[in-house]
């Protein structure tokens, strides 16, 4: 919906320019931006507003190397529409469906600045076509406004501060990006192993990284998942590690953050904005909810109690533990005691809980 805004936008202004010289080509029109032809005008729309604002020669007459050399200067990050389908990998940045290409590299700075690459191609697979969603929203408020950084951590953000998951925590907020890209941080400290299971609801694509270590460090990001988008609650059944871990929200994938696209809706009173802003632009909703239980470390399937359907997943994964790569949220861990292998000590474990 936001996409279709943005086009809204951008042939109002093409509009309002084309009003104020009556021979204006109305951008976008067919012909490749970084190309002399003989029509005037492009195809990409804010490559062909921009330059026709710079040299009005360019959408009378017809686009001519100095308009070439115009779009190759102005238009720099601009790509959209541009060769290649989107779901398959190219060269170039960009690719030819334009509201495809303007979402995934709205998300992706990556796909704009440089190749098409296998990640941009599998974003637009993923997030292009499919409808936004719209979370119901209740449960304790992060009470960050998105104007400021109150749960990002150590060392990012205005305070340094996490967020503490009591068992049975409800909790709701959003996500946005920008100086700094908004993280929220959960706290999952404790002196043992426990296991928590987490749901998490998201209008946005979610990447979720468990990091172990303290605020001096070291710090290393055990796992790191990439949630679908509106694909319905999302499971996260693990065991926390021992000392300080933390789990961290953001919008992206497995492989890249996103760092763009999502804007701050609410007014920040230090900085109004200005009568002539654009309004603020998201491809998808802002919102997230999330529920952490506390289960038995032994209650591997998490379904509330520790019985035989957890000894046959003991038992199934009996021996050595693989660190799985990507890692799965939905493949149930079974080392209990976390010495690397599940075994007898796991299973007397298990026992003692029945
Ligand atoms: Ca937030
Ligand atoms: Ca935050
Ligand atoms: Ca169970
Ligand atoms: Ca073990």
């Amino acid at each position: 919906m936001s996409v279709h805004r943005l086009l809204h936008l951008i042939s109002t202004i093409s509009a309002a320019l084309c009003v104020t010289s009556e021979t204006l080509a109305q951008c976008p029109v067919p012909g490749d931006c970084r190309e002399a032809h003989e029509t005037p005008g492009c195809e990409q729309p804010e490559c062909c507003t921009l330059v026709c604002e710079y040299d009005p020669f360019c959408c009378e007459a017809s686009w001519g190397e100095s308009c070439v050399e115009a779009a190759l200067e102005l238009c720099e990050g601009i790509s959209c529409p541009s060769d290649g389908a989107c779901d398959v990998v190219h060269s170039n940045a960009g690719c030819a469906d334009y509201d495809c290409c303007a979402l995934v590299t709205a998300l992706d700075g990556w796909c704009t600045y440089a190749a098409w690459d296998e990640l941009c191609a599998l974003e637009a697979a993923m997030l292009c076509g499919d409808a936004p969603c719209t979370i119901a929203l209740s449960g304790m408020d992060e009470e960050e406004p998105c104007y400021k950084r109150l749960n990002d951590g150590w060392g990012v953000g205005q305070v340094a501060s996490r967020i503490a998951v009591p068992c049975g925590l409800a909790m709701k907020g959003k996500t946005v990006d920008g100086g700094p890209r908004d993280l929220e941080w959960f706290a999952l400290d404790g002196v043992t192993r426990r296991r928590v299971c987490f749901t998490f609801e998201a209008e946005f694509p979610m990447e979720l990284q468990y990091m172990l270590g303290p605020e001096d460090g070291p710090n290393e990001v055990k796992w790191l998942v990439g949630e679908p988008l509106c694909d319905g609650p999302r499971l996260l059944n693990f065991l926390t590690e021992p000392g300080t871990s933390t789990l961290i929200l953001g919008t992206g994938n497995r492989e890249r953050a996103y760092r763009d696209g999502l804007d701050c809706d609410e007014i920040n009173p230090d900085f109004p904005p200005e009568p002539d802003d654009p309004p603020p632009f998201a491809v998808y909703g802002l919102r997230w909810r999330l529920v952490a239980e506390c289960l038995d470390l032994a209650d591997i399937d998490g379904d509330g109690a520790v019985g035989a359907a957890d000894l046959s997943l003991l038992l199934a994964a009996w021996g050595e533990v693989e660190p799985a790569e990507p890692f799965d949220p939905s493949q149930p861990d079974a080392d209990l005691d976390g010495d690397g292998a599940v075994g007898a000590s796991d299973l007397s474990l298990l026992l003692a809980s029945w």
